[in-house]
């Protein structure tokens, strides 16, 4: 009689286990990883870790999202390193992946291993490509699957309040918690913030060139985006992307920076801009520097291809140290001063001779240590 009680016990404990077990797994697949392909299913199933990334986003967390497809996916995974290595306070970090079903895989494992190095100091979430159900079919014959997607992150990620969106071809030299505390400083009606695409008129592109409406003098530049997704949804955002997009397709240089641009030329009561230290490109020093950062560069941005060129070597520099640069050692050693030795100064680029502004916010906060010769 006793054995039989036992065994009832046993097995009422072992249906619910299983049951709750199968609970988790399921929530993984339907919201934090949504999409993920068969084969990345199975691999989060077998380890451990990955169920701890279907925890609902919490709210001190500092969402930071990036659409990597193709070779991207390096670039994304780099980016995603320097804000770790830089988050010198700490802070809660989530990583939004929006990839490729074919890269998703590798994204896990990486964020596996960085996560066990790294003590869990950020979660993660990996989503496919994905386009508003309505006009579905539309969406994807219009844009080519990856350039776009960030438009639609408002219905994409419904389960998030805010959210930082950079281009995969950026990397941070500053905590991400400074930038993400502007959200603090939005008005009532502001929903984004970025930086100005240029500060100069003589060299500026949309004010000599665009054919089209932009924002305020000079345009803005989308690749270090803050997005309030909230507001957006109140806003309806996703409704009006696609009768700008009819009504200016032709005349789309810069393709979805054109259209937010358009927007916020409509409406420049949503967006706060903040300064050019937070999205700091060649443009800025290749002919002059004339991108102030007093408190140094915070943010690279190396679009049009820079950070993987010689034209400027301090960007391919910086990316690379980032590449190379190994978890939980020495940034001193192993960022500043590999930094210092490598660049061959004098040199012919204006970018380069600012290697102070690139380094200034590093050196401020990591310091040499004295001791490492005798250890
Ligand atoms: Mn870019």
């Amino acid at each position: 009689m006793k054995v039989h009680r036992y065994l009832t016990v046993l097995v009422l404990t072992s249906f619910v286990l299983i049951w709750y077990y199968i609970l988790r797994v399921n929530n993984g697949i339907f919201t934090g990883l949504g999409g993920l392909g068969a084969n990345s299913s199975a691999a989060l199933a077998r380890r451990g870790p990955g169920l701890r990334q279907n925890a609902p986003s919490n709210a001190s967390e500092i969402a930071i999202v990036v659409v990597a497809c193709g070779e991207r996916h390096n670039e994304a995974l780099n980016m995603i390193k320097s804000a770790i290595m830089f988050n010198r306070n700490q802070s809660p970090l989530r990583f939004v992946v929006v990839a490729e079903d074919q890269l998703k895989q590798n994204f896990v494992e990486k964020l596996d291993d960085w996560q066990e190095i790294n003590d869990n100091i950020f979660t993660y979430e990996i989503h496919s490509l994905t386009f508003p159900a309505k006009d579905k079919d539309e969406w994807k014959k219009l844009f080519k699957p990856c350039a776009a997607q960030r438009l639609f992150l408002p219905s994409l990620l419904t389960h998030i309040d805010s959210v930082l969106y950079v281009d995969s071809d950026t990397i941070f030299l500053a905590p991400v918690q400074e930038l993400w505390s502007l959200f603090k400083t939005f008005n009532a009606s502001q929903f984004a913030g970025m930086a100005p695409e240029h500060e100069d008129k003589n060299a500026g592109w949309y004010n000599r060139f665009a054919r089209h409406p932009y924002y305020g003098d000079l345009g803005v530049n989308s690749g270090v985006m803050l997005m309030n997704l909230t507001r957006m949804r109140e806003f309806r955002w996703e409704q009006h992307i696609m009768p700008i997009y009819r009504e200016f397709r032709l005349k789309l240089v810069w393709g979805d920076q054109d259209i937010i641009n358009i927007l916020f030329h409509h409406h420049p009561d949503r967006l706060l801009v903040f300064p050019c230290d937070w999205n700091y490109r060649a443009d800025h020093c290749m002919y002059m520097s004339v991108c102030e950062a007093p408190d140094g560069v915070k943010i690279v941005h190396g679009n049009r291809g820079y950070f993987h060129s010689l034209v400027q070597p301090i960007f391919n520099l910086l990316y690379t140290t980032v590449e190379e640069y190994a978890f939980r050692t020495d940034i001193h050693a192993n960022f500043i001063r590999t930094i210092e030795d490598s660049l061959a100064l004098p040199s012919n680029s204006n970018c380069d001779k600012l290697l102070d502004k690139f380094l200034q916010d590093p050196r401020k906060y990591f310091k040499q240590n004295l001791y490492e010769e005798d250890t």
